[in-house]
């Protein structure tokens, strides 16, 4: 087994405010972000272990879109895997998944390409618009990985980018086990 960590490119997007900036806070230094700064563009690293390998993951936090939003070429040149973030309490941002897949295959010229769905904010019970099996049906129509999640309580959070991983080296190695199924808390 080579020593190198692999690089693995990782874009997150999702509506703004759904907590893209705070779970990858959470993931790559370790806390809760309670204040809300819009993002215009980050680039956070990480090497992330699983399964007996290394890989070397350049995450990039992307600003909130809407439906007017232009997916531009950093989105979509050189991602070796997209996170697609809404928020358990927002329908609206749900609605905005199917807006921006759309974009992201149109640019990509394909019909599939490594994604993990992700329902953030879990740990806000009473403000649910969403249930768990509704980001599981879509992910199922979609043949991607999907899971619920807190940036909050450092819930899940590990787990949205071992799928990410799990989910890109099923194209790059196409005979491995197949791992892209989902996890409901
Ligand atoms: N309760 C709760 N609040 C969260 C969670 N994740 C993020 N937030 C809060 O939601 C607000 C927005 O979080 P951000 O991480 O900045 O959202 P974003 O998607 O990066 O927003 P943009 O960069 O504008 O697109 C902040 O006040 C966060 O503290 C979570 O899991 N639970
Ligand atoms: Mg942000």
């Amino acid at each position: 087994m080579s020593n190198t960590p692999k690089p693995r490119t990782i874009a997150v997007l999702g509506a703004r405010a759904v907590g893209k900036s705070s779970l990858t806070i959470q993931f790559v230094e370790n806390h809760f972000v309670d204040s809300y700064y819009p993002t215009i563009e980050n680039t956070f690293n990480k090497v992330i272990r699983f399964r007996g390998q290394e890989f070397a993951a350049e995450i990039i936090d992307t600003a909130g879109q809407d439906e007017h939003s232009i997916l531009n070429s950093t989105h979509a040149v050189g991602i070796h895997g997209y996170v697609l973030v809404y928020s358990v309490t927002s329908r609206q941002s749900f609605e905005m998944m199917k807006i921006i897949r759309d974009k992201i295959l149109a640019y990509a010229g394909t019909e599939w390409v490594p994604m993990v769905l992700v329902g953030n904010k879990t740990d806000l019970h009473m403000q649910r618009q969403l249930s768990a099996d509704d980001g599981k049906a879509l992910a199922t129509q979609w043949n991607c990985a999907c899971t619920e999640a807190s940036a909050k309580h450092n819930e899940n959070i590990t787990r949205i980018f071992e799928l990410m991983i799990a989910e890109i080296e099923k194209t790059l190695n196409p005979n491995s086990e197949d791992m892209g199924s989902c996890t409901i808390i």
